[in-house]
């Protein structure tokens, strides 16, 4: 005997949900897990420096903090040097331009970017990202459109010395590596960024990935004939 079809539909649902998990219930903090670069980079202020954490005035959970939570997330920077400039990405001198790349580590539905900027002429001005199944810019890759920042300095009441957290929205799209090209700074002779992440959405309905999917299909299977078996 076949399942009927209410049971069925039970079953997927129930398996979809599994797929899904309470964590991803709602949008989080995504934490690329590696990050190269054809721009030229200062010794003292490595790449890892965008990804890691470092000069953060709180730290997330990647994947588990909440995105609503990355506006309270600040960093800053000393430009005079010390231990606090040591938390950014510092390009060489006079090459401030090229491509930076994010690898997530694995496919994830994203649908924004926070950015810690810093306050100096080194700070990213006008950027372009753009999504990708390999970390090769140059055999092609997919637009998500141009993006400008704002200078902390010009925002009313806002603490020089201290970065928020932009967020630049973007349309959802499932994706692994992501890079960001560098269009424009503020007119240092070098570009200095302190953070970047992005912003895990979860997967709906018509976005699961084909895995459990077809684990989904196999379960019904399984059971539908378990049940054929027993009669
Ligand atoms: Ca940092
Ligand atoms: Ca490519």
């Amino acid at each position: 005997m076949k399942l009927p079809l209410a049971a069925t539909l039970a079953i997927t649902t129930a398996l979809l949900a599994l797929g899904r998990g309470p964590a991803h219930a709602v949008n989080n903090i995504l934490q690329p897990e590696g990050v190269t670069s054809n721009i030229g980079t200062l010794e003292s202020n490595p790449l890892e420096n965008l990804i890691n954490q470092s000069g953060l005035s709180q730290s997330y959970t990647s994947r588990e903090t909440p995105w609503s939570e990355v506006g309270n997330i600040t960093s800053n920077f000393n430009p005079g040097g010390g231990e606090r400039s040591l938390t950014t990405w510092a390009s060489s001198s006079s090459e401030d331009m090229g491509i930076i790349t994010f690898d997530l580590g694995s496919n994830f539905l994203i649908g924004g970017l926070a950015l810690w900027n810093t306050e100096i002429g080194a700070a990213l001005r006008e950027f372009e990202l753009f999504v990708d199944d390999d970390n090769d810019f140059e055999n092609g890759a997919t637009s998500l459109g141009t993006f400008n920042t704002v200078r902390n300095s010009t925002v009313e009441n806002a603490d020089p010395s201290i970065s928020r957290a932009m967020t630049f929205p973007f349309e959802e799209i499932e994706t692994r590596y992501v890079h960001l090209n560098v269009i424009s700074n503020f007119g240092g002779n070098r570009l200095i960024l302190n953070e970047i992440a992005f912003q895990q959405v979860p997967f709906e309905f018509g976005h699961l990935p084909g895995v459990i999917f077809a684990v989904s299909l196999g379960g019904i299977y399984y059971f539908r004939n378990k049940k054929m078996i027993k009669k």
